[in-house]
């Protein structure tokens, strides 16, 4: 008799690629670590959770290699309680997630490109839920642009679901980037590539604290582009729209999604809040440039101030250039964009706010807005350090930045010549705290340790080197957003 023995499978490898090697190779440990080892005191106004999300990959691309945009969405919770810290991790139970999965290997193709999937998942839910950790109305989302959000549990981590808002939600996408508006506690956000795979059509949404969109209106951009963040000042909204081009016959041909292409321009939207879409007013600026993330927009009298970081290229390491085979990305600076909303023309100053490459700024978020005078960020200050190696996203941070605006001042942290900073997490010292004042709370990655610290900053003194230092005991993969929720709003 004899006994069919299957043939052994090829042994799971991620490749040997700028998105899978090194510190960027995916992590995917789902960890609870109780009591993280604390170097400092974390201060006691710090009762709650930190929360931040990222793309990890639980399956090697089937298609070869990937850009990092595309990873499986993973939330970390490091949740503090009178000085301890207890550490979780949990990749976003996504349609995706599930049935690669249940398959055993990847299923899904080309970031936002159906049309290179396999055939088993054809027509299925593609969301990675991968972008932005979002704390509003009490609820924990996970956010990515490309779908509508998902709740997830803000204790355990485990995934609720993709949410319409209370079936008031008509898109089937929603920003990663939406902003709450701190005079009237609603959040103010939009979508795009929401009525169909490609479209013009730019929706913003005001939704309530509970939960419900209590506002929808649409206006058309001039070409279909990604959109990945937007300002909101007390009384405007705005966009820059770059020529980041989705075109749906490449993405049908198995193409990327996005490429940059120079025969469009650079505009800006301006939007009356109260008014609405029928107010809109286009600007084309003279330079063609691309927006990374915004800091924040404020009025003065009739002029409208939008302070962001712009590059002067496209974003090749994650999305080609049309047809230069070979194009150089140039690093992103904070520029204000100052608009007399009195002046009839088409024009706009631009004003240069930090003299070095800087990205993933946070202001105060009880003070957006208005004029923030302390804007927080990740940079790269070659003063202080080497740069880093090089990562799948372009060169990492080297510090963390504060500039103050009454003074053009800068203090830095500088966490070592091997180590890279995130996004900081925003939180005041208390309630009455003036704006700015307050704690900065950053992933740090140490590539000579290949492990991670959550690091807790005075904003306001962040030379002095952290209060605390949260020790993981493996590596964090390189996230993007995160936020903070409250005990008190956690009900813990
Ligand atoms: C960005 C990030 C995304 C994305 C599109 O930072 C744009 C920009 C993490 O996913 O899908
Ligand atoms: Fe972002």
């Amino acid at each position: 008799m004899t006994v069919d023995i299957p043939p052994v499978k090829q042994g799971l490898k991620f490749p040997d690629s700028i998105t899978f090697n090194k510190f960027f190779k995916p992590v995917r440990i789902e960890a609870d670590v109780h009591d993280l080892e604390v170097q400092g005191t974390i201060p006691a106004v710090l009762q709650g959770a930190f929360y931040r999300l990222g793309a990890d990959a639980q399956y090697p691309p089937h298609l070869g290699d990937d850009i990092y945009l595309n990873g499986d969405g993973m939330m970390t919770m490091v949740r503090m309680e009178n000085g301890h810290a207890d550490l979780r991790t949990r990749f976003i139970r996504t349609e995706r997630f599930k049935a690669e999965r249940a398959a055993r290997r990847s299923l899904y193709g080309r970031y936002r490109n159906p049309y290179t999937d396999d055939a088993s998942v054809r027509g299925k839910d593609r969301g990675t839920a991968n972008t932005s950790a979002f704390w509003f109305g009490r609820k924990l989302y996970a956010l990515k642009e490309d779908n509508r959000p998902t709740e997830v549990d803000p204790h355990t981590l485990e995934t609720i679901g993709k949410t319409d808002f209370h079936g008031t939600l008509n898109g089937r996408t929603f920003t990663a980037h939406p902003k709450i508006d701190p005079i009237s506690g609603n959040m103010i956000a939009y979508a795009y590539n929401s009525d169909a795979l490609v479209s013009r059509f730019i929706y913003l949404y005001e939704i309530s604290p509970a939960g419900r969109v209590l506002r929808e209106e649409r206006f058309e951009a001039p070409y279909a582009s990604m959109i990945h963040d937007f300002l909101v000042s007390e009384n405007y909204i705005a966009f820059t729209l770059y020529p980041m081009i989705a075109d749906q016959a490449r993405i049908e041909a198995g193409g990327p999604f996005f490429s940059w292409d120079p025969s469009h321009q650079t505009v800006v939207a301006i939007i009356p809040r109260r008014l609405g879409v029928a107010g809109l007013r286009w600007y084309h600026s003279p330079k063609l440039v691309m927006e990374t993330h915004t800091m924040n927009a404020w009025e003065e009298g009739s002029v409208l101030h939008l302070e962001h970081f712009i590059s002067n290229s496209g974003w090749y390491s994650q999305f080609p250039h049309v047809s230069d085979p070979n194009p150089k990305e140039e690093p992103p600076f904070g520029q204000r964009w100052s608009f007399d909303l009195a002046d009839p023309r088409d024009v706009f100053t631009v004003t240069p706010m930090v003299p070095h490459p800087g990205e993933m700024p946070v202001v105060d978020g009880r003070f957006s807005g208005q004029f923030c005078r302390h804007i927080f960020f990740g940079a790269i200050n070659t003063q202080l350090g080497p740069m880093l190696d090089w990562g799948p996203m372009g060169p990492p941070f080297n510090c963390l930045a504060h500039l103050d605006q009454s003074t053009s001042a800068i203090d830095y942290y500088y966490p070592g010549p091997d180590a890279s900073t995130e996004e900081p997490v925003f939180v005041p010292k208390s309630p009455s705290a003036l704006e700015g004042d307050g704690w900065l709370i950053s992933v740090i990655g140490r590539r000579d340790l290949n492990r991670s610290d959550v690091v807790i900053l005075d904003s306001l003194n962040l030379a002095a080197g952290p209060v605390a230092s949260i020790e993981v005991p493996f590596r964090l993969r390189y996230a993007f957003h995160g936020c903070w929720a409250p005990a008190d709003e956690l009900g813990w």
